[in-house]
Order: structure tokens, then C-alpha cells, then sequence
């Protein structure tokens, strides 16, 4: 990334409240953005990060930030739920002990969310959990420094664990046969870790409000899943996951500010939360959840004496592009920035006819 581009970035500003004169400086600087597309001037005389605004956001991302005076936004491309792709498995296709009945399927495209089904044994949880808290110590051999991201690329264990055929064979029922993974993470909620207030994202332009990681053909159909699996036992107390069940439908807006902050940043869902309806899923180790990133979760914090380990990947189906044309990534809510120089895709099942997206080339996943 060039100086000029970097200097840019880092004027893009990242959620939380601001005085009114800063938001009076970012709203005309909105304002002339919008200008620019609707005129549909050539992209290409503005700084590179200004482009990814121009091109990325959609009239609502404009209307919803230059409306509310740069107090509100989009938490991610807007988009609605159109249901599962049209490839996805029949259950008749993978071996019966994984296959998905009906009404786990129609569970899935009600509400958002599956499981928790089981992934591997306690034992095989338990050791992978001990050998990821050490390498989380250290910087990653993929970007140089240290990160809960990523891992995968460096770690074979894990990513044995993400092949696994009870995964797979379930995903593959919801999102076609073809899969490859483009992200992981560590969420490692030690005692007394706090809350992970409520969420949701589609094609992750919430990172740093400029790019999408994610470019799928249709953003209203189902292009991604996570899978959330425990490493240690995740309860009530410690801070288990909590979805609100049928919020995939639709991507909200934020407020900026408020008490709790999300990781780094600091902005509210707006959206009411009926107590009533907040389902919490304890889980084993070695359990696992899919979901779609749009459905609104988060967890609660960790109150007892002993963490609580888990770990999440991303996937998707090739024919979604990932980080098209970047070589960087910025999460502005991790407060980290990624080269993605020796990052890649990483295919998990079937086969990739489209291409699109760069392999890892990291020896130890060859
Ligand atoms: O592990 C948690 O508490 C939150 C996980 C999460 O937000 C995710 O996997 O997308």
C-alpha cells in the first residue's frame, strides 16, 4: 500500500461517538463521496481507500450516515436473506450418521443457526485448546505479529479439525459441495473476559468500512457460514454463545458510542432484544454450531474461574470472491492490520472450478 493510500486509511474513522465538528468534517466528507457516485465521476481520481467507499457502499450506507449526521450506519452491507444456494447436497448424498434431517434444515433457514452437533472427542478438543493457547503467545509466522487470526495457515491440528467430515458433510448441506475456508479465529474468554455485545455481518465491510472480504455473485443468498466449535465447556456462566433466532433476515443499522464497545470500536446494534427470545447454547467440547454471520449473536461474559476456549472458521464456496485486488486488510475493531502476502484460501471439500481466489501456499497445509 502506498504512503498516500495509508494516510487516507487512517483517516477513515472508526465507530464510536465523536464531537460535533469532527462529525461536520466526516459528513461533508460523505456528502461529496455520495456526490461523486451519483455523478458517476471515474473512481479512479480518488485515493485509493475513498475509492472503496465510492464503489462499496450502497445508497443506504450513504443515506444512513449523511441522515443522522455520521451518528448511525449500516453495520455491514445491507442485505435480505433469499435462502440456501441452489446447489446445496441432499442429505441422501453424505454417509446417514451426518446427514441433516428435514427439519434441521428448515430449522437452519428459520432461524439462522444449527446445533450443536459433534465435531471430535473431548480429549482431541482439549488438546488442541492446550497447543493453541501456547502458539497464541507467539507472532503469527503468516503477519508477523501476534493474533488470535489466522491460525490455520500454521497450525495443522486445527485445521484437521476444520475437515472434519461431520463438519464438512453438514455445511455441505447448507451451502453446496464445494467449500473452502478464507478465515479462522480464536475466541479465548479467559475468567472475567468480557461480554461480546450483540452483532451480525454479511460480506465483513464492518472491518474497516471500505472493502468487503467478500464479494459472493448474489449477497442475498446464503454465501458463508460460520462454524463455532468449543474447546472447553461453554455454559451459561462463562459466556456460551446467544443468537436471536430469524435476525438473518436482514442487516441492521448501529449507533455509534454507547457503554459496552465492540472489542476496540464502540457502537450499539439497534435492535430491541426480547429477553424471551435470546436462545443460549451451552456446548461440550468438541461440540460445534453453524451459522450465518447475519443472524445477531454475541455471548455473554465469562464469570466463573476457568476459560472459556473456542475457536470459529469461515466458509465458503469458491465461487465467492475473497479480498479481491487487496493486499491488506485493516479490522478496525481488532485494531489490527493484515498483509495478506501469505494468505489464502484453503479448500476443505469438493473442488474449485472458479479459481478466483489465491491458495495459501503455507508448506504445512500442502
Ligand atoms: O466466541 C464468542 O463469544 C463470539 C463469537 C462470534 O462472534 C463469532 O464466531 O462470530
Amino acid at each position: 500500500m502506498s504512503r498516500w493510500d495509508q494516510i487516507f486509511n487512517s483517516i477513515i474513522p472508526e465507530p464510536k461517538a465523536r464531537p460535533f465538528w469532527e462529525r461536520s468534517l466526516y459528513c461533508l466528507g460523505t456528502v461529496f463521496l455520495y456526490g461523486w457516485k451519483l455523478l458517476r465521476l471515474p473512481v479512479g481520481y480518488l485515493p485509493r481507500p475513498l475509492q472503496g467507499i465510492v464503489k462499496n457502499w450502497t445508497p443506504e450506507m450513504f443515506h444512513v450516515v449523511i441522515g443522522s449526521w455520521v451518528t448511525r450506519a449500516y453495520i455491514d452491507q445491507p442485505c435480505r436473506f433469499e435462502g440456501l444456494p441452489n446447489n446445496v447436497l441432499p442429505p441422501s448424498k453424505v454417509p446417514a450418521r451426518h446427514a441433516l434431517s428435514p427439519e434441521q434444515i428448515e430449522a437452519f433457514v428459520r432461524d439462522g443457526f444449527l446445533g450443536p452437533l459433534t465435531a471430535c472427542s473431548k480429549e482431541e478438543a482439549a488438546a488442541l485448546a492446550a497447543s493453541l493457547a501456547k502458539k497464541r503467545t507467539l507472532p503469527s509466522e503468516n503477519f508477523g505479529f501476534v493474533t488470535d487470526r489466522d491460525l490455520h495457515l500454521e497450525t495443522p491440528e486445527m485445521l484437521e479439525l476444520m475437515r472434519s467430515p461431520a463438519i464438512l458433510d453438514a455445511a455441505a448441506q447448507l451451502l453446496g459441495p464445494d467449500l473452502m475456508t478464507w478465515r479462522s479465529q480464536l475466541f479465548f474468554k479467559l475468567s472475567g473476559g468480557r461480554e461480546i455485545q450483540w452483532h451480525q455481518a454479511s460480506t465483513y465491510i464492518v472491518e474497516d468500512y471500505l472493502e468487503p472480504a467478500l464479494v459472493p455473485p448474489n449477497r442475498h443468498r446464503l454465501f458463508q457460514l460460520t462454524v463455532w466449535i468449543a474447546l472447553t465447556p461453554s455454559t451459561l456462566d462463562n459466556g456460551c454463545l446467544e443468537f436471536i433466532p430469524g435476525t438473518h433476515q436482514e442487516i441492521r443499522t448501529i449507533h455509534f458510542g454507547g457503554e459496552q464497545g465492540f472489542y476496540k470500536v464502540s457502537f450499539e446494534l439497534e435492535y430491541k432484544v426480547d429477553p424471551a427470545k435470546v436462545i443460549k447454547m451451552p456446548m461440550e467440547p468438541g461440540q460445534f454450531v453453524i451459522f450465518s454471520e447475519r443472524v445477531i449473536h454475541g455471548s455473554g461474559p465469562n464469570q466463573t474461574d476457568n476459560p472459556r476456549l473456542a475457536m470459529n472458521f469461515r466458509v465458503i464456496p469458491p465461487y465467492v470472491r475473497v479480498y479481491p485486488e487487496s493486499n491488506f486488510h485493516r479490522a478496525m475493531h481488532m485494531g489490527q492490520a493484515y498483509s495478506l502476502e501469505k494468505w489464502g484460501t484453503v479448500m476443505l471439500r469438493g473442488s474449485d472450478e472458479y479459481g478466483l481466489n489465491r491458495r495459501a501456499q503455507t508448506p504445512v497445509i500442502q
